[in-house]
């Protein structure tokens, strides 16, 4: 049995040039390292991380008590252990934070720490991480036609780019039923092919957190037709290859029980804006709306479900953040019919890996997301696959940090096309 011999964190930054923490582990023979990424539009309900806010390194982001925890506490816990032990391991360090919220250690120290021993965990089984994810949850069996479909978020709005939009983010999906080659493909090409329509119009525009363009506009609805005419000077068309994802981050234009956002002068009621997502869901057909309304109004997601979620996805982020208790009242309350899994949100993965089955035992579709500061880490390209999720988002297809990603899923694809033959039947909710 391999055990674990020694761990050693350290700061690194993330791609804000933002403090994060990257944490190595050994057994007797091997090692596997793990860097943890951080939220700007963060959840309510999100857990901690734990950041030194000693305002003269910095400013006050430096993740120095994390290192000092892992390498003096934890440490002294986890020597000794069998890193194939994911459950006790995530178990035990949840119960020495010991805070509803991993309050004390922080999810970030706790998460860099259960990634790492679980890419050590897969190293000692001699396995690559998706094979491990797979062999140790069963919940899926990967081949090349069913990888996860990849979200390109190619116009960043909110708080990733400067608030000139309200919306936070605005995908292009190509269609489920192509290969995941084809897929990276048609999204890179509408990616560049918008490029060439901002230079067209002389617009100003820089590029936001997650790669994708941060354009100057009047308003959203700007920003949506901005993406339908670069699909237009494509090969390829909308509701057939390819469908309208938004990620709108409600909340954060959710003031005095009121959504405003620039494409009217007054802002809508809760009603109001029910209505503006069908009016939306109708003129572009199959669509994606995650987050479409604040994290707290749960009857007003109900209502929308029941009225377009027959053919939309509508996907809880601020509302479940990857936590078990929220997604059962989600399914409870039939308020949306997919989730986002970010496993910073709930600080193991253990948990978070609860998060999915629960999905996918209620019909639930999965969407496997990084977030606006990331790191060179291709970890959640294998999680994605291994869990069999249906979604993932890794931003637009730029960046070292999201560009590894999608990398990573491309080399996945290759082994598993020389390895597998049939593809399975979904069962959960997806654009067509
Ligand atoms: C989101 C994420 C990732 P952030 O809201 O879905 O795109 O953003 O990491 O800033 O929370
Ligand atoms: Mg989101």
């Amino acid at each position: 049995m391999a055990i674990i011999k020694a761990v050693r964190a350290r700061e690194i930054l993330d791609s804000r040039g933002t403090p994060t923490i990257e944490t190595s582990v050994w057994s007797n023979d091997t090692g596997a390292t793990a860097t943890i990424p951080s939220g700007a539009s963060v959840g309510d309900k999100e857990a901690l991380e734990l950041r030194d806010n000693d305002p003269s390194r910095f400013q006050g982001k430096g993740v120095l008590k994390a290192v000092h925890l892992i390498n003096q506490v934890l440490s002294k816990y986890l020597i000794g252990q069998d890193p194939t032990k994911q459950n006790s391991i995530d178990q035990m360090l949840i119960n020495l934070d010991g805070t509803k919220n991993k309050g004390k250690l922080g999810a970030n120290t706790i998460l860099s720490v259960s990634q790492a021993i679980f890419e050590l965990g897969a190293r000692v089984s001699t396995m690559q991480t998706y094979q491990y994810v797979q062999a140790k949850y069963n919940l899926h069996q990967p081949t090349p036609a069913n990888l996860p479909t990849p979200m390109f978020n190619i116009i960043n709005g909110g708080k990733h780019g400067n608030q000139n939009l309200d919306f936070q983010e605005y995908h292009v999906i190509p269609s489920s039923k192509l290969d995941f080659k084809q897929s990276l493909r048609i999204g890179t090409e509408i990616y560049h092919q918008l490029k060439q329509q901002l230079i067209n119009k002389n617009a100003s525009y820089s590029v936001g957190d997650e790669g994708g363009f941060a354009p100057d506009l009047n308003n959203n609805q700007d920003a949506i037709d901005l993406i339908t005419e670069a699909i237009q000077s494509t090969p390829y068309e909308l509701n057939k290859q390819v469908f309208l994802g938004l990620d709108l981050a409600a909340s954060e234009f959710f003031k005095n029980k009121q959504y405003k956002i620039k494409d009217r002068k007054n802002p809508y009621s809760a009603e109001d804006f029910i209505k503006y997502l069908i009016d939306l869901k109708n003129k572009f057909g199959h669509i994606l709306l995650e987050d479409p309304l604040d994290q707290d109004s749960w009857a007003d997601w109900t209502a929308l479900t029941s009225l377009i979620g027959q053919n939309t996805l509508i996907v809880g982020d601020d509302l479940i953040t990857t936590h078990p208790f929220l997604l059962k009242k989600a399914i409870d309350q039939k308020a949306c019919n997919a989730v986002i899994i970010k496993p910073n949100q709930v600080g193991t993965i253990s948990e978070a890996v609860s998060v999915i089955k629960m999905a996918k035992a209620n019909n639930i579709a999965c969407v496997v997301s990084h977030r606006s500061g990331d790191t060179n880490e291709d970890f959640l390209a294998d999680f994605a696959v291994g869990v069999g999720a249906d979604y993932v988002k890794f931003g637009a297809p730029v960046r070292g940090e999201r560009t590894i990603k999608y990398n990573r899923l491309s080399l996945i694809h290759d082994y598993l096309t020389l390895s597998s033959p049939s593809k399975a039947a979904t069962t959960t909710p997806t654009l067509p």
